[in-house]
């Protein structure tokens, strides 16, 4: 038994995104997303499931709103639906889709909880897709029109931003691993797109602060510890390269103002490597407010010649796993918030999520996710350990309030602590809840 205790000023929250739990898909004159198209479209998501209906929170967000309040946090982390805003990715406002975030953010800070706005949580308008998408650089200007109306539509009610999340899924995941929307496999694309991002982000950060909009401004990289095999240097490397893929590739140019040398090696080789332009490294170093950090698992890995673009394999020492099948690794989570101080300095940080998917089914009225709880508990206890090292760590979201649509895996995949049936969309309260409640409330929990 252990006390672990945070700081009073601590933030709690909860995090979700638009696609993942609005559903409404068809109303109100949103447009389509390249989520509505690869959902579609046969043998992409696990039993052809799609997010046109979800958790139905596009309608019942007071509800959601009211779980939140009862559960006691601070700050709740949604996504804007940029194709609700712009249905056709530039142009014509759609004043409807204003509403709706307007009606979701009047009703949070009513009940005291102050919203996190991430401007972009993967749902490209279609249109611009059909354009090129984060292949076209126009992509990026549109991008930064489209974060500069909502900007000033919110300024005021919205003080804490994050320009994209997951940069790494938007790029490798979904252009080269080609599992996710828009589903291609393209090693020399989906750097350029990794590029592109970045630079959608420095344009947006720097029309916030040309327009002088209150608050902070963030991005939301995913991270992954990997523990080399042996302390054989080529055990070590070939793990540095796999970890560089998600920290140095998106974190070096926007702290350092240049792209790492050893993972342009590792593009080159493939002739693969992003074409940059003048100028554009100055946009993407932007200064910003603070690092949002996304951790969920971590593995041991070791060389392998040609394995993969690294040279790396992932040896299953036989970790514990989440019902998702990501290694438990909660010192990895320690491990990345060294890392990210080491190199990028004494940034502020919020962990934007974190969190685990079990699928665990509401018995006689309870749904009892011990597996969630110890997750929880584990990767809290590695975070307080980063802070008494000297990590600045502002906030902790859980990913996610809702068990909601996990894209490629449709509703098969269940990461909330709060249960969803999505035939009757009732919300049921798991024990997780009641746990991170009283975790919030106290500040403490007992390990
Ligand atoms: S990376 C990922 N997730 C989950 C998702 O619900 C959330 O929107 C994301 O920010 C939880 O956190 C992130 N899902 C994609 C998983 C696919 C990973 C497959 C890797 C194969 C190499």
């Amino acid at each position: 038994m252990a006390i672990i205790e945070f700081p009073k000023e601590m933030k709690w929250g909860a995090a979700t995104a638009a696609y993942q739990i609005e559903g409404a898909a068809l109303e109100d004159g949103r447009g389509l997303s390249i989520w509505d198209t690869f959902s579609k479209t046969p043998g992409n998501v696990l039993n052809g499931d799609n997010g046109d209906v979800a958790c139905d929170s596009y309608h019942r967000y007071k509800e959601d709103v009211q779980i939140m309040k009862e559960l006691g946090i601070n700050v709740y982390r949604f996504s804007i639906s940029w194709p609700r805003i712009f249905p056709a990715g530039t142009g014509e406002i759609n004043q409807k889709g204003l509403q709706y975030y307007h009606n979701l953010v009047d009703e949070l800070l009513e009940n005291g909880i102050e919203p996190m706005c991430t401007l972009y949580h993967w749902d490209l308008p279609q249109a611009l897709q059909d354009q090129g998408g984060w292949e076209n650089r126009k992509t990026v200007d549109a991008f930064a029109d489209y974060a500069e109306q909502i900007f000033k539509e919110f300024d005021g009610k919205i003080k804490k931003w994050i320009t994209i999340n997951e940069p790494w899924c938007v790029s490798f995941l979904s252009n080269f691993i080609g599992i996710h929307a828009p589903g291609f496999q393209n090693l020399k694309l989906a750097t350029d797109i990794s590029h592109h991002l970045l630079l959608a982000h420095g344009k947006a950060v720097a029309r916030f602060r040309d327009l002088k909009v209150e608050g902070s401004i963030g991005y939301a990289p995913n991270t992954e510890w990997l523990e080399p095999f042996s302390s054989k240097q080529e055990d070590i490397d070939a793990c540095n390269r796999g970890m560089g893929w998600f920290i140095e590739w998106f974190f070096d140019p926007v702290f350092k103002g240049q792209y790492p040398h050893f993972m342009l090696e590792v593009f080159d080789k493939h002739g693969a490597a992003p074409a940059i332009q003048a100028g554009d490294m100055e946009i993407i170093s932007q200064k910003i407010d603070f690092v949002g950090i996304n951790y969920y698992t971590g593995s041991v890995g070791r060389y392998k010649k040609d394995a993969d673009l690294f040279d790396l394999e992932k040896v299953d020492i036989g970790y514990e796993k989440t019902d998702f099948d990501w290694n438990i690794y909660p010192e990895g989570f320690y491990k990345v918030l060294l890392k990210i101080k080491d190199q990028y300095g004494d940034i502020p940080v919020y962990i934007t999520e974190n969190g685990a998917c079990y699928n665990d089914e509401v018995e006689n009225g309870r749904v009892k996710d011990q597996g969630r709880i110890d997750y929880l508990k584990q990767h809290l206890t590695s975070l307080k350990r980063a802070m008494d090292s000297g990590v600045q760590i502002k906030g902790y979201l859980a990913w996610s309030l809702l068990d909601n649509f996990e894209w490629a895996e449709g509703y098969h995949k269940r990461f909330g602590i709060v249960h969803v049936d999505f035939n009757t969309l009732k919300r049921t309260k798991k024990d997780s809840y009641y746990w991170y409640k009283q975790t919030v409330k106290n500040g403490w929990f007992d390990m």
